[in-house]
């Protein structure tokens, strides 16, 4: 590992509307978030940071040119990780419930009171992880002209892609607009970094084409509201600086932890 990473060549820092974020938190602070601009873990924690107005200070790192200040913190080199008292934390759906808990004065109160509802939406959470992620990878980093792949072989992983979302959204308060209802929850804010890169499939891979069937017309509802949600703005850069990172994935040549483990056929690292 080190500077000869392959995917080390990054646009260095955030720009547009999550630059200007960036510098809204250089000062220094107790809560330290060890990102990387262009990643959607750490856009998970950053949305949960910026919906509950969390004083913390925001430190650029190159996950793949694994600086040592990460290391020590986290064994593993990958951000997000978080620096609380002196002491480190990552996985960001960890990280994300843990500031629910460390800051239970900041609203919105983004896990519901109620434990049924609560423990309902860590299973799409879970959901989230565990099956739209990998889904997400298998289909971007699909290469047509492989040896043993197809036409019918990119339909299959465009199509599996597309049944998670599916079932993901019959999982939604029928209302909404977000997932449990009125009110934003976790688990809408654990999505959101993707639901906001899925137009890297228009981009790449000639579109997802959703249909027009009952549920499609839920999950535009619910984008709707997340797209526009200052959180999400506020932690999105530029699309022009996150193509060449998702060419590498659309290539299949990217070499990260996640491109690894979908190319093995594991799950997210
Ligand atoms: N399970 C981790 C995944 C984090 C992750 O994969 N982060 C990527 C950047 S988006 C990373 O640090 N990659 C470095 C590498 O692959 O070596 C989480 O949820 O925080």
């Amino acid at each position: 590992m080190g500077s000869n990473h392959p995917d080390a060549q990054l646009y260095p820092h955030a720009s547009g509307a999550a630059l200007q974020m960036v510098k809204d938190h250089e000062a220094e602070q107790s809560l330290k978030l060890y990102s990387g601009w262009f990643c959607p873990f750490v856009q998970r924690v950053l949305i949960v940071l910026l919906e509950k107005n969390i004083p913390f200070k925001y430190i650029e790192v190159n996950p793949y040119h694994k600086p040592q200040s990460l290391l020590s913190l986290n064994p593993r080199g990958l951000v997000p990780t978080l620096q609380y008292a002196n002491k480190p934390l990552y996985e960001s759906t960890v990280i994300c419930e843990f500031l629910e808990e460390a800051y239970p004065d900041s609203t919105p109160h983004l896990l519901p009171k109620d434990p049924y509802q609560r423990a309902y939406g860590r299973i799409w959470s879970d959901f989230v992880t565990s099956r739209i992620i990998p889904a997400f990878h298998r289909a971007l980093q699909y290469q047509l002209h492989a040896d043993g792949n197809s036409e019918a072989g990119f339909k299959e992983v465009k199509s599996e892609l597309i049944s998670k979302l599916r079932e993901f959204t019959e999982a939604m308060d029928p209302e909404g607009p977000f997932f449990l209802g009125k009110e934003i929850s976790m688990v809408d804010l654990i999505i959101a970094p993707w639901a906001v890169r899925l137009w890297v499939f228009d981009h790449f891979k000639g579109g997802l084409e959703l249909g027009d069937e009952k549920w499609v017309e839920r999950w535009g509802r619910w984008l709707k509201g997340i797209e526009k949600r200052e959180s999400v703005v506020k932690s999105t850069s530029e699309r022009e600086h996150y193509l060449p990172i998702y060419k590498r994935y659309a290539d299949d040549v990217a070499q990260s932890e996640l491109a690894k483990a979908t190319r093995q056929g594991r799950g997210v690292p």
